[in-house]
């Protein structure tokens, strides 16, 4: 599902389509075909009701997927304490440098996500910091991805627990395991353009999937995400992984609760 709102009145002379729509809200996921009234329902009211306005264009695809899922483990889950956004952006640097992601792709990753607008992800080499999605209007798409019923109901437990069983949060777990899980991709950065949530992650092989409270202020609609591979990355095959290939949860890892930042890193470590 995609919901947008055109950003065209009668004054404006915009010619690129990709700058003349707000994005409002996007989800998507691998059903049953029994279940996909009652998903669509829910796409829709979702798309209809959202923080970020009123949508005046719903899209919403429905697709036959041929190929069976690969099965996949979620990355582990733990949320760090971070009271702001000068916070954020120390912790984020230690745990991306931690990981083997070198300041040139952090700078890149920064320019990327102050500039924000985004659609997609950018993908951004390790070391040098260079692009490698070829549409960088429109960054790369993750697709076809979801979680197996078992699976499914159990995460809502786990995330209850800890206050968190939002389809936010469960989307983001969704798609960071499935972006982890392919071998050339060395870490994650997420910051969401929905001005009233302010909860990013970085996932990494290391560390999973890491919450970030704070990570922008409030009313602030800069964000996106970025993808850090490595350097000798073929990225036509990694894109076509992560937009076409099934993948499905099918069991959870860890559950750590709230972590201060050398607490992960000694975790870790141990
Ligand atoms: C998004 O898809 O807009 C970003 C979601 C980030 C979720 C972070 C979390 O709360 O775990």
């Amino acid at each position: 599902m995609r919901a947008s709102r055109s950003l065209i009145n009668s004054k404006s002379r915009t010619q690129d389509l990709k700058l003349s729509e707000m994005h409002i809200s996007g989800a998507e996921g691998l059903y049953e075909a029994s279940d996909i009234q009652k998903v669509v329902k829910k796409y829709m009211e979702r798309a209809m009701d959202h923080p970020k306005g009123k949508a005046d264009k719903i899209v919403i695809t429905v697709e036959e997927v041929k190929q069976p899922p690969i099965a996949i483990p979620a990355l582990p889950v733990s949320t760090l304490k971070c009271q702001s956004p000068a916070e954020a952006k120390k912790i984020i640097v230690t745990l991306l440098q931690s990981s083997g992601i070198a300041g040139k792709a952090l700078d890149t990753a920064f320019t990327v996500m102050k500039k924000g607008f985004m659609r997609g992800a950018a993908v951004i080499t390790a070391e040098k910091g260079r692009r490698l999605d070829p549409d960088r209007k429109r960054g790369v798409r993750v697709s076809r991805l979801g979680i197996g019923g078992p699976a499914g109901r159990m995460l809502s437990l786990k995330l209850s627990r800890y206050g968190i069983n939002t389809d936010t949060v469960k989307e983001a777990l969704i798609l960071a395991s499935k972006v982890m899980s392919h071998r050339d991709v060395m870490a994650e950065l997420c910051i969401s353009d929905d001005p009233c949530y302010t909860t990013g992650y970085i996932a990494s092989k290391k560390f999973g999937y890491v919450r970030i409270p704070h990570i922008k202020t409030g009313k602030s609609r800069r964000g996106g995400r970025v993808f850090f591979v490595k350097e000798n990355t073929d990225s036509e095959v990694l894109i076509s992984y992560l937009e076409k290939i099934p993948v499905i949860i099918s069991r959870l890892s860890s559950f750590r609760g709230e972590l201060q930042t050398d607490e992960i890193a000694h975790s870790i470590d141990k």
